[in-house]
């Protein structure tokens, strides 16, 4: 398959409630996407970089950058097959929510030119997924019950509270006096904490926790084994792994015992695959994570959350969850559950008038 040029294209879609979490606050959701035209198609990716890098070191300005300068450069060349990609940038270093993003364009294109949805491509043994809800830091602690209470209603089969020093013992202690020992319970510290808080953790025992995500910085896991030996509550690892290799040494460690796989985080789709058949080989569970993506985003990450390894919900949750208006027809659940799209490629596309509405800026790279 040859690469014939590449839309980059902003879209801004407005949160339906600010997301607030240790990082900041969001209201508005800007995204980069990837559409390759190819000699067998068009296809479309998503790159999941924020505004600012504080989730990680890249943001969407500069991933527009290196895709423009470097990233489609290097496909030009290629005889593109999805396998390709990954080895065709090796030389560039970092950018992985870049790289991920142009490898999901040409996963899409590549397989809807064969008729074959993302969720075969990729080994999914399930149809449709229970999901979980990750609910931001409130004002008060009544709103945090409404908040929960309403997604409990929805049918959400896991929620997760964001958490950050001031902010921890007692919203999960008061969710979980509310609404009662069944609810799978979990909290994201996003990095907010010190290795010094780890006896502070430790209380979070008490509440029965499906897990705690992320406490300490990226590049500490050390002190995330040091609490794993510490607490009975499972710890997973969001931002510290970013590829199979660091899941494997975040293993050995004991710094872990889940692993929260966001493809954008550790450059694509099929990196995101290696890591659920390490972890999976290891016994350990893992589950899909989410970067407020648009419905292109969801699509995929609800295909590779049907495999097998993946026993637990994950952060994809319901278009009404996210936004008022998608660029994609709506993702709503059923019986708590959402669909795996079945269709050939991430089996959604852009709805054109939505696409539109959305946008805040194109940029064609054309062929050399
Ligand atoms: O897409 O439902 C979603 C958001 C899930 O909490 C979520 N994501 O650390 O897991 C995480 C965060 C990252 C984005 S907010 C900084
Ligand atoms: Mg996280």
């Amino acid at each position: 398959m040859k690469l014939e040029g590449v839309e980059l294209r902003r879209v801004a879609l407005p949160l339906v409630t600010p997301f607030r979490t240790s990082l900041g606050t969001q209201t508005v959701r800007n995204a980069l996407l990837v559409r390759v035209a190819t000699d067998e198609g068009e296809g479309w990716g998503e790159c999941v970089a924020e505004d600012e890098p504080t989730y990680c070191p890249e943001y969407l300005e500069g991933a527009a950058d290196v895709i423009r300068r470097f990233l489609v450069p290097a496909l030009f060349p290629v005889d593109l097959d999805p396998a390709a990609v990954t080895p065709a940038l090796h030389h560039l270093r970092g950018h992985p929510m870049a790289k991920a993003a142009v490898e999901m364009a040409v996963l899409d294109a590549w397989l809807r030119a064969r008729g074959v949805s993302l969720a075969a491509y990729l080994g999914a043994v399930r149809r449709s997924l229970p999901v979980g809800v990750s609910v931001g830091i409130t004002d008060t602690l009544d709103d945090l019950l409404d908040t929960v209470d309403r997604h409990l209603a929805a049918g959400y089969a896991r929620v997760k509270l964001k958490i950050e020093p001031g902010w921890d013992v007692e919203p999960v202690a008061r969710v979980r006096e509310t609404f009662g020992a069944d609810v799978m319970l979990t909290v994201d510290a996003n990095t907010a904490y010190q290795p010094g808080d780890a006896a502070h953790l430790t209380r979070l025992d008490a509440y029965g926790l499906a897990m705690i995500e992320q406490p300490f910085a990226p590049d500490d896991l050390h002190a995330h084994a040091r609490l794993a030996a510490m607490m009975s509550t499972p710890i997973c690892l969001d931002e510290s792994i970013t590829s199979a290799r660091d899941a494997v040494t975040a293993i050995r460690q004991g710094a872990c015992s889940i692993i929260n796989i966001k493809p954008g985080r550790v450059g694509g789709y099929l990196e995101a695959r290696r890591i659920h058949d390490v972890a999976r080989a290891h016994g350990l569970p893992v589950w899909c994570g989410g970067m407020l993506e648009t419905g292109l985003g969801r699509a995929a990450n609800l295909a590779l959350a049907a495999l097998p390894g993946f026993t637990l919900p994950g952060d994809i949750s319901a278009t009404a969850r996210y936004y008022e208006r998608d660029i994609t027809a709506p993702f709503t659940l059923a019986d708590g559950e959402l669909a795996v799209p079945a269709g050939p490629g991430i089996g959604i596309a852009p709805e054109p008038s939505s696409l539109e509405a959305l946008t805040t800026a194109t940029e064609w790279i054309p062929a050399p």
